[in-house]
């Protein structure tokens, strides 16, 4: 089942902003503390190093009950019954994920302007990544970050569940939840802290305050 609607924090992986841990070992710290989803995020790894180490990963978030999903990569992500792909604006095509993905799997779609958010997208993506929400040296080819107004109208734009990405974590979450963010994707906020566990807790209970908050508003 996709409910993608209840996410609160989405961890991305990048095996080079680690203090030390292997991916493994925080996204196991991260989904004890209770993360809602985790993408694995291998720019470098051959096909087969990614099935490899996706496959330890699919198993060990499977008995959290915790949904994986693959950037960029959809064949690895049907090799591993993953239950999502993430895309940028220059992978596959929507249509042509959906059509080999099926209905039942996650598709995710970054958006990098308003212009991006439009109906045919909605109706074939589960959720929009508006990226980056602020400025983030985790990841070199980033756009003009879209700030909390630009989230505030991309809200306004469009139903499908919004996750947000860059320059995310403990000084910001509760600000961006209330821009109208359903969810917070981070990677440095949990990958390069030294308590994963704890940092994830953190932020799953800003989110969560915060759309308290936004619901009593
Ligand atoms: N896509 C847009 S920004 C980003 C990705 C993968 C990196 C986010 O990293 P951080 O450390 O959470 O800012
Ligand atoms: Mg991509």
């Amino acid at each position: 089942m996709k409910d993608v609607s209840s996410w609160d924090v989405y961890l991305v992986t990048d095996r080079s902003l680690s203090r030390g841990g292997s991916n493994e070992e925080i996204i196991r710290e991260s989904v004890r503390a209770g993360v809602s989803v985790v993408q694995l995020r291998e720019k470098y790894l051959s096909a087969g190093d990614f099935l490899k180490e996706g496959s330890r990963i699919k198993k060990l978030l499977a008995d959290y009950g915790v949904p994986l999903i693959i950037n960029d990569r959809i064949d690895v992500a049907m090799a591993l019954d993953a239950e999502g792909v993430h895309l940028g604006q220059s992978d596959t095509p929507l249509e042509n994920a959906r059509k080999i993905l099926g209905p039942d799997k996650i598709i995710g779609l970054s958006v990098n302007d308003l212009s991006q958010i439009d109906s045919t997208s909605a109706s074939l993506a589960d959720y929009f990544a508006i990226s980056p929400v602020f400025f983030t040296s985790t990841k070199e080819d980033i756009t003009l970050p879209w700030g909390l107004d630009g989230v505030r109208k991309a809200r306004l734009s469009s139903s499908l569940p919004l996750v947000g990405i860059g320059g995310i974590g403990r000084n910001n979450a509760h600000e961006v939840v209330m821009a109208g963010l359903d969810c917070i994707a981070v990677v440095s906020a949990i990958v390069s802290e030294s308590d994963p566990f704890s940092a994830t807790e953190d932020l799953i209970q800003m989110v969560r305050s915060a759309k308290r908050n936004r619901a009593n508003h």
